[in-house]
């Protein structure tokens, strides 16, 4: 006799890695969203949805699960979930945050002194044997330097307490000015006319689409560079794009783009560019960690009613 699963069944939109995906098969009976189409009854007895934060929820499919209940993203991010939506239907929405600051705010890190330092064109110097006859360029040191911190929230605090010890400067860009004694900036043009470096860490959606434009680049100056490990959609990659080949600012270092993964793009194309295939928070650890804490959330949520870290 087969034991009943303690859970009710869930929908899974999105492709986990295989150790993850182990962990949500063990803990839930899990169904895809082709299993839906013909079966009006499966559509009745979904009570969640397990996804990730580089995936979309339409209002569409929350409207095909009559008992839909919780919706929980692993990821800090959520702006692909219609959360006013699905709260207006009761559905309570749950994301993983505090878990990935650490592996977020070290790739900001890496990125900025690659950037910086242009240590990827370094590697392939050497590899290259270009070495053996010239010189490799010199580049720019991080000491000394002003940083914007676009988004001072729990992955911006990580970042700004890892670059205090490069003897660096810090300002920040935000909703609201914090008790710190860094400079608050409530114009983020203004704060890239007064920072070397701006390092974008702000959620993604509506509040912050395009938020990095032509003019806050062109504030940035052509000695500024941009780091981006929030979404793709707070900068203007278009207009990004402009900026490097104008050499109105001097490079990039980006995590995180319009489209995913990213396409025959200009960036790709720029050498003073360094591309990350959006792994801020993928490390082992990390992830087991978000997993973990989005099947709490929903193991949670059924046994008592109330999810570990529901979105505001
Ligand atoms: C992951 C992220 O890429 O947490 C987020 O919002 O963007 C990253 O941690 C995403 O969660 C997919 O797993």
């Amino acid at each position: 006799m087969t034991m009943p699963l303690p859970f009710p069944p869930i929908l899974k939109v999105g492709v986990f890695p295989e150790r993850i995906d182990q962990k949500l098969h063990q803990t839930f009976q899990l169904f895809e969203p082709g299993d839906l189409d013909g079966d009006p009854a499966l559509c009745e007895r979904i009570e969640g949805i397990v996804t990730r934060s580089n995936y979309r929820i339409a209002e569409a499919l929350i409207d095909r699960l009559p008992r839909l209940r919780i919706i929980a993203t692993n990821g800090v991010g959520y702006d692909g979930i219609p959360v006013e939506y699905a709260q207006k239907k009761g559905v309570v929405v749950t994301n993983t945050p505090d878990v990935l600051n650490e592996a977020v705010a070290e790739l900001a890190l890496g990125l900025l002194l690659s950037l910086l330092r242009h240590i990827p064109a370094a590697d392939a110097f050497v590899k290259s044997g270009a070495w053996q006859t010239a010189p490799f360029p010199l580049t720019t040191t991080l000491a000394g330097k002003r940083v914007g911190i676009v988004g001072l929230g729990r992955i911006g605090r990580e970042i700004a307490q890892r670059l205090l010890p490069f003897r660096v400067e810090i300002a920040y860009f935000g909703r609201t000015r914090q008790d710190l004694t860094w400079d608050f900036y409530d114009d983020v043009e203004k704060l890239a006319a007064d920072t070397d470096i701006l390092i974008v860490c702000c959620p993604g959606g509506p509040a912050t689409h395009h938020l990095i434009n032509a003019a806050v680049l062109r504030a940035l100056g052509p000695s500024g560079v941009l780091v981006n490990v929030a979404r793709g959609s707070v900068v203007d990659e278009a207009q990004l794009c402009a900026a490097l080949a104008g050499q109105v600012i001097a490079g990039a270092a980006l995590d995180v783009f319009n489209e995913e993964p990213l396409g025959d793009s200009p960036l790709r194309g720029f050498s003073n560019v360094v591309l990350a295939p959006h792994m801020g928070s993928a490390t082992n650890e990390t992830r087991l960690r978000m997993a973990d804490l989005a099947i709490d959330n929903l193991s949670g949520f059924f046994k008592t009613g109330q999810a570990l870290t529901p979105v505001g």
